[in-house]
């Protein structure tokens, strides 16, 4: 279905929806029509993401638009320096969701020196956080060494040595997503089932929207019509336009997502997949299919293919991310449901055994809480 919705203006009724003419007449495996629009812009990124926008970038999107770019330049919904109210708040529910890691992390330094004792005792909490036994045994080698040539003997400053130690091994995680280098720029979302991927879009959507971009979804989870009403939910909330259509192939709509989306110049074309296992070797080679797919309609597409993780799934998390980036190739991770029982260490294995941009984090089911990953505020929340 074609749904029209005019950005920000949601005074402005939704046309009846329509079937997608073409999601049968476009096979696969294809060739992809030409249906013109869509010049690449020019411009290297610039950065901007909710307050964090530098001053001179200029956004032609107050008004949105049916049709067409709104961007005057690409953007990177980057990790925000200088946290506005909504980041601040947004943290506090990262502190609280990783409270009990934090508790146990630092209850390891509150004795009143440094012996093996303690060593032993943040190996097992480091552990037990699910950061894994490469990322222990890395921060608690480099802890060692570092606190001996520093002469480190008090263990509030031995903890402190251990926050930078964790946020430098973070660090590379932490890469904003640019959104404006190709028009559209095409990103595919998979995960396991139930990881967040759906619910993200619509939070995704939000954070492109407010940045200016257009933004158009693909509902390439074609199988469940829940799946797609829920898409369809976040497309009004959003306002922005949604291709979905019962019972295609996810990779024929996701070929019409971005064939439309060049067509009507959108920013960005946001593909929502169904939930998979990576032991299910079939659907996973329907995510690769979908890639493929995706490519006829632009050879340079996608240029974003990100996993969605729970927080909650510790160890397992890693395989996930191993699994599907050497299925896909991965170019970034949005981590959820860190509000709730996660560990929180998982980003530490994550970085020391496959370290893929976390390019956004989840902290609850709101449009508002998901937010750019930041590494040092990560390393705090997870030991402060
Ligand atoms: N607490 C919390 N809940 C979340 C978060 N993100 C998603 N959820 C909830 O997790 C559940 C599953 O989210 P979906 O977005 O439907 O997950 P999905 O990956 O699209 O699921 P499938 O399409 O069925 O594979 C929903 O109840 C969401 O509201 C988060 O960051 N925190
Ligand atoms: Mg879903």
């Amino acid at each position: 279905m074609f749904s029209f919705f005019k950005k920000k203006q949601p005074s402005i009724a939704p046309a009846p929806a329509a079937p997608v003419a073409n999601a049968a007449a476009y096979p696969p495996d294809s060739a992809a029509p030409s249906l013109g629009g869509g010049s690449p812009s020019g411009g290297s990124p610039t950065p901007i993401g909710g307050s964090s926008t530098p001053a001179g970038t200029s956004l032609a999107a107050a008004g949105g638009s049916l049709i067409g770019s709104a961007l005057a330049a690409p953007i990177a919904v980057d990790a925000s320096p200088a946290p506005p109210q909504e980041r601040q708040k947004w943290l506090a529910k990262l502190k609280a969701g990783l409270g009990k890691t934090a508790a146990s992390l630092s209850g390891v330094f509150g004795g009143a020196r440094v012996d093996e004792a303690l060593y032993e005792e943040l190996e097992s909490a480091l552990l037990m956080a699910d950061a894994g036994v490469a990322a222990t045994q890395f921060l608690t080698d480099t802890l060692r060494k570092k606190a001996k040539a520093a002469g480190v003997t008090h263990p509030v400053a031995l903890k402190n040595l251990l926050i930078s130690i964790l946020a430098e091994l973070l660090q590379p995680l932490q890469k904003p997503l640019v959104i404006g280098k190709h028009l559209p720029t095409v990103v595919m979302v998979a995960g396991v089932n139930g990881a967040g991927k759906t619910t993200s879009i619509g939070k995704l959507t939000r954070h492109l929207a407010e940045d200016g971009a257009t933004v158009l979804l693909a509902a390439a989870d074609t199988f469940r019509a829940a799946a797609r009403e829920q898409l369809s939910v976040w497309a009004d909330r959003n306002t922005v336009e949604i291709i979905s259509q019962a019972g295609a192939d996810p990779a024929a709509v996701s070929f019409d997502a971005v064939s439309a989306g060049k067509a009507r110049g959108k920013d960005v074309v946001l593909i929502d997949t169904a939930g998979r296992l990576p032991t299910q070797l079939h659907l996973m080679e329907e995510l690769k299919k979908i890639k493929r797919v995706i490519q006829k309609a632009d050879p340079t597409a996608p240029h974003e293919v990100l996993l969605v993780i729970d927080g909650n799934t510790g160890q397992n998390a890693v395989s996930q991310v191993k699994s599907f980036d050497d299925a896909l190739g991965l170019t970034g991770l949005i981590v959820t449901k860190l509000d709730g029982t996660a560990k929180g260490g998982v980003l530490a294995a994550i970085a020391r055994e496959r370290p893929i941009p976390v390019y956004f984090i989840g902290v609850g089911e709101q449009l508002n809480e998901l937010e750019t990953f930041n590494a040092r505020e990560f390393a705090q929340a997870l030991l402060a």
